[in-house]
């Protein structure tokens, strides 16, 4: 009997145990719980995240890319101090910082994930930056009450939640949005509409601008801290067939870093406060591949995928590298050869998708030449043509080229004489279509004509010149699809570099922060002539010319406007940011920016893969961009543009009736500077 006894018991125990372990293991394994969801807590996205402890070999792999791939980058030693007026801004030595993060033990891979992230961040050049994917933007992390800093009638400012905030969200959010009409105190239960353009009093207890300020701290992309301010409010930007809204940085995070905010309030005609506590919420992203455990989790979103690294491309072809899913710029369709060379940012905010309410949308329709990111239209006032540019690529490159041509055309023909070009949030893109935009503004001149853009210089370090040297050497690439081909590129007088010419020799030494660097001599224009022909007038004239945004126009929206403001005269606007605080009308320069992909397939191509100056395969879904080139100066023609001053000439106060209105935005600026 006993045996028996035992058996059954056993079994029963077997059973029950069998069950427990199910359960234990799914409340045990974090990425379960969130898995197969759309709308999740951030809380338990970090739990799954940080379930992941730091694995020493990964670590190291993605330390010794990111420093090996950093040699390729134009402004490590700048950044360590840049030059004035940046010093206060810019000043981060990242090679203490990477032997710091190597020495430093992590509690979890997330952890060392966002040490090292934020230590590349401090930099606030968005062409340098790095992103893990199986964190940054898998789950994005969103508020429905996106912020604006509002200018009142008396002067003063104040942060409101965005007049638009409710139509936004309700439209964007609409799965989701009754778990924070549910969330709101029982007065204001189901209310969550009449929050649109409260006035904020405090954010967690403490006075809005230092949220405004933490942020600023953490958000990189941008040197100027006015322009980091910003990207803590909502903005738009022309996008592919119209005007997308940014939630900004307090409504949207890239990473699950908050769980609630806490607001003191007043709505709008209301004399008392309300405190509201909403929660954030993160949605899964689209490209986040579809997991139900942590094996799973880490197998389809956290391990290197075909782009990650760079191939030998007389052996396989090229995939597209991971880079261009936080390239500031909308996608690039596959017929846009990689031939033309783009300068644009990296931001760990993916390119938005959510729209601009209608009633925010210009009403008349986008006139002829329209494309992309990039739309014509005619103000009321039958004068002033405006030019709403989100990118600078996005589009195929003939069809922008033609497109930009046609618009302008159409708004002479139709009577412009003046011009506003909104380039709001634009990160940049061709860097050929800068060029192009401003010689057939200005017509030819010696500004516009061969070089309607900066001279530039790249980092000149042993594995570059071996990369060179190898490219001359065996041949290795005769369709010159190689960054680092002589025939690519041309000297300070535009004369192509022979075949066999190591451009990069001798480097141009320089001594930067103490430290011994050196750079190509000087490359001259890169663009002219153009695939199309350029009108040989202008057409218009530069006094009445503006170019306008929230200051957040970067890399070929730098080229483009600083070569206008410099060189032509054209006037620069900010719209909204801190009166306290100066407004730059652009930020992070470069020249050219690229990505440890693109630098991998040079190295592997030109078979050096195998030097210990090459950074090895990244074993992780990450991707790291630099900055491959830097523009000479305009003012200071010796030293490099990123570090001299843009100033915008006016800094339009942001109102109610203006806030993410690009319409009523055109219309104050035309009677403020065009009249
Ligand atoms: C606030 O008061 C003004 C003036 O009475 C009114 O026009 C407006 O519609 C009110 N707004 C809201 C949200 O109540
Ligand atoms: C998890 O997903 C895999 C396929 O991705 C599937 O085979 C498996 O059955 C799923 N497991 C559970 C518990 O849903
Ligand atoms: C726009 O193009 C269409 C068709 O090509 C043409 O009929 C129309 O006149 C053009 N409009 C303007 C304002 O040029
Ligand atoms: C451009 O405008 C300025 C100021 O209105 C004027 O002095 C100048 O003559 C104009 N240039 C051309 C080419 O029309
Ligand atoms: C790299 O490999 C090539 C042949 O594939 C060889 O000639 C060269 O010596 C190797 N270099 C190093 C540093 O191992
Ligand atoms: C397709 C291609 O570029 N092939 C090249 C591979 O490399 C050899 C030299 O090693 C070239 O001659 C080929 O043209």
């Amino acid at each position: 009997m006993a045996p028996l006894y035992q058996f059954l018991v056993l079994s029963a125990f077997g059973f029950i145990f069998a069950n427990a372990v199910s359960d234990v293991q799914t409340r045990e394994d974090p990425c379960a719980v969130i898995g197969g969801q759309k709308w999740v807590a951030p809380k338990d996205v970090r739990a799954c995240f940080e379930s992941f402890k730091v694995d020493s070999a990964i670590k190291s792999n993605i330390l010794d890319v990111v420093s090996k791939t950093l040699a390729f980058h134009t402004s490590v030693n700048y950044e360590i101090l840049a030059p004035e007026p940046f010093s206060q801004l810019v000043h981060e030595d990242l090679f203490k910082d990477i032997a710091r993060i190597s020495a430093t033990h992590y509690g979890s891979e997330y952890d060392f994930h966002i040490d090292l992230s934020r230590t590349i961040k401090r930099l606030n050049d968005g062409h340098c930056s790095w992103a893990n994917f199986c964190y940054v933007t898998s789950f994005l992390n969103f508020l429905p009450i996106p912020l604006a800093l509002l200018t009142e009638i008396d002067g003063s400012q104040n942060v409101h939640i965005a007049p638009e905030a409710f139509q936004v969200a309700s439209a964007e959010f609409a799965d989701e949005i009754s778990v924070w009409q549910d969330a709101l105190p029982r007065s204001l239960k189901g209310e969550l509409e009449s929050l649109s353009g409260a006035k904020v009093l405090l954010i967690n207890g403490k006075p809005p601008f230092d949220a405004v300020n933490a942020n600023a701290l953490i958000a990189g992309s941008f040197q100027p801290l006015g322009t980091r301010q910003n990207g803590f409010f909502s903005s738009y930007a022309r996008s592919t067939a119209s005007f997308s809204y940014s939630m900004g940085n307090f409504a949207q995070q890239s990473l699950p870093l908050s769980d609630s905010v806490e607001l003191v309030i007043q709505r709008v005609n209301q004399t008392k406060l309300d405190k509201i506590t909403l929660p954030y919420r993160a949605r899964i992203n689209p490209t986040t591949v579809a997991f139900n455990s942590s094996a799973s989790y880490r197998a389809n979103n956290c391990v290197a995928v075909a782009g990650t690294n760079g191939v030998d491309i007389n052996v396989s072809s090229l995939a597209p590298s991971p880079a261009a899913k936080f390239q500031q710029a909308p996608p690039q369709p596959a017929s846009s050869s990689r031939k033309h060379l783009l300068n644009v940012i990296m931001d760990t905010a993916p390119w938005s998708d959510v729209v601009l309410p209608p009633v925010l949308q210009p009403s008349a329709p986008a006139l002829n030449g329209s494309f992309g990111a990039g739309a014509f239209y005619m103000q009321k006032d039958g004068i002033t043509g405006v030019l709403a540019l989100g990118s600078f690529s996005g589009d195929v490159f003939d069809v922008m080229q033609s497109g930009m041509l046609q618009g302008l055309m159409t708004l002479k023909q139709m009577g412009a004489t003046q011009l506003i070009v909104d380039v709001t949030n634009n990160g940049g893109g061709f860097i050929c279509m800068a060029h192009w935009l401003h010689r057939i503004i200005v017509g030819p001149k010696s500004t516009s004509v061969p070089q309607a853009g900066l001279d530039t210089k790249a980092r000149d370090g042993p594995l570059a010149r071996q990369i060179v040297q190898q490219i001359i050497d065996k041949n290795l690439d005769p369709s010159q699809n190689l960054l680092y081909n002589p025939l690519n590129w041309n000297d300070a007088n535009g004369v192509q570099f022979p075949a066999t010419d190591n451009w990069l020799l001798p480097p141009v030494d320089v001594k930067i922060n103490g430290h011994a660097d050196a750079f190509s001599q000087r490359l001259g224009q890169e663009c002219q002539p153009f695939s199309a022909t350029p009108p040989d007038v202008a057409l218009f004239n530069s006094s009445k010319v503006v170019i306008v945004s929230n200051g957040r126009c970067a890399s070929s929206c730098s080229l483009f406007s600083i070569t206008m403001a410099k060189e032509e005269g054209v006037r620069t606007v900010v719209v909204g940011g801190s009166k306290d605080v100066k407004q730059e009308y652009c930020g992070t320069v470069g020249g050219q920016s690229t990505d440890y992909s693109t630098i991998d397939t040079e190295i592997k191509t030109a078979l050096l893969k195998n030097s210990s100056l090459a950074p090895p395969d990244l074993l992780v879904n990450g991707a790291q961009g630099i900055t491959w080139r830097l523009g000479f100066g305009i003012q200071d023609t010796t030293q490099p543009e990123e570090w001299q001053d843009h100033p915008a000439d006016l800094n339009l106060p942001l109102t109610p009736d203006l806030v993410n209105n690009p319409v009523a935005i055109w219309e104050a600026v035309a009677a403020r500077l065009l009249a």
